[in-house]
């Protein structure tokens, strides 16, 4: 095939193998915790050491682990693929880029990245956000927050995923469960667009019934196969 325009969107399941939990899972759970009780605005108010911990702990592990072949896989496509190829990922880590792709957008931010509630600049971060970080822009101190996109608060990047869903030919949903929106409805406006879907992952996810295909086992077998499929066609 080779040409057309691919979509793809990414969740915790692409960097399970490489050693991430995932949110849903048994052990998703973090402290006992459910995701949607620390990531959300609400939550950074009343226990921001909380939240900060759950992050610094976070950032630290994925410093920790490597790209897997489904990662590569999917920098191998890009690279070679005549269409327009947009990759949406909902995973916070950095396996993508580190695994080579480009054209690739965090809709629900980034470990690696700061946000200062005082002067509102977005910047770099490597390690732990407390005890007592300080802008790098306004150096105020205490005021940086995860960037990261928490319950309730808008995905980045919206108008620019929209308009490819709007002119797709294929969207493929690796290693997501399908439980959280807007991302969860992605498969639904590419569908409308009239292009052919396809969900890998592990097992069924919430919104199985609306692809076209599936292919279910682990993202580090079924995408580099599904990869390869795609580049000799
Ligand atoms: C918003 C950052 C509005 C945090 C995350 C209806 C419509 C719109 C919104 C809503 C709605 N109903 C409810 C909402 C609100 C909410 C929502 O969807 N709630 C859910 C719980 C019902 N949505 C929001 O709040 C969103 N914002 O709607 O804003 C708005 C409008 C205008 C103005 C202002 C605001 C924001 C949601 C973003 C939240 N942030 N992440 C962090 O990372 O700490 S979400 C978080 O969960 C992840 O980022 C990820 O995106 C999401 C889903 O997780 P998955 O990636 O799918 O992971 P999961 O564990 O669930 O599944 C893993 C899958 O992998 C499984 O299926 C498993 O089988 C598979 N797997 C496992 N191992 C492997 C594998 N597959 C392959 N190989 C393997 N080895």
């Amino acid at each position: 095939m080779k040409s057309g325009n691919i979509v793809i969107l990414t969740g915790a399941g692409i960097s399970a193998e490489s050693g991430l939990q995932t949110f849903r899972a048994a052990d998703g759970l973090w402290e006992g915790h459910k995701v949607e009780d620390v990531a959300t605005p609400e939550a950074f108010a009343r226990d921001p050491a909380l939240v900060h911990q759950f992050y610094d702990a976070r950032r630290k592990r994925a410093g920790e682990v490597e790209p897997n072949e489904a990662h590569r896989a999917l920098a191998r496509l890009e690279a070679n693929w005549n269409g327009d190829f947009l990759l949406v990922t909902q995973n916070v880590d950095a396996l993508h880029e580190r695994a080579g792709s480009q054209n690739l957008l965090h809709m629900h931010g980034e470990l690696n990245s700061g946000w200062c509630l005082a002067c509102g600049e977005r910047f770099a971060w490597e390690g732990d956000m407390v005890p007592g970080n300080s802008c790098p822009n306004c150096h105020a101190s205490g005021m940086v927050r995860p960037d990261i996109v928490w319950f309730g608060e808008m995905p980045y990047e919206m108008e620019r995923i929209e308009a490819a869903l709007r002119k797709c030919d294929l969207f493929v949903s690796i290693g997501t469960s399908g439980a959280v929106y807007p991302a969860a409805g992605f498969v639904q406006t590419a569908k409308y667009r009239g292009a052919r879907t396809l969900e890998i992952n592990l097992d069924p996810s919430m919104g199985s019934l609306f692809f076209d295909a599936h292919r279910h086992g682990p993202a580090s077998v079924e995408v580099p196969k599904w990869v390869a499929e795609m580049l000799t066609a």
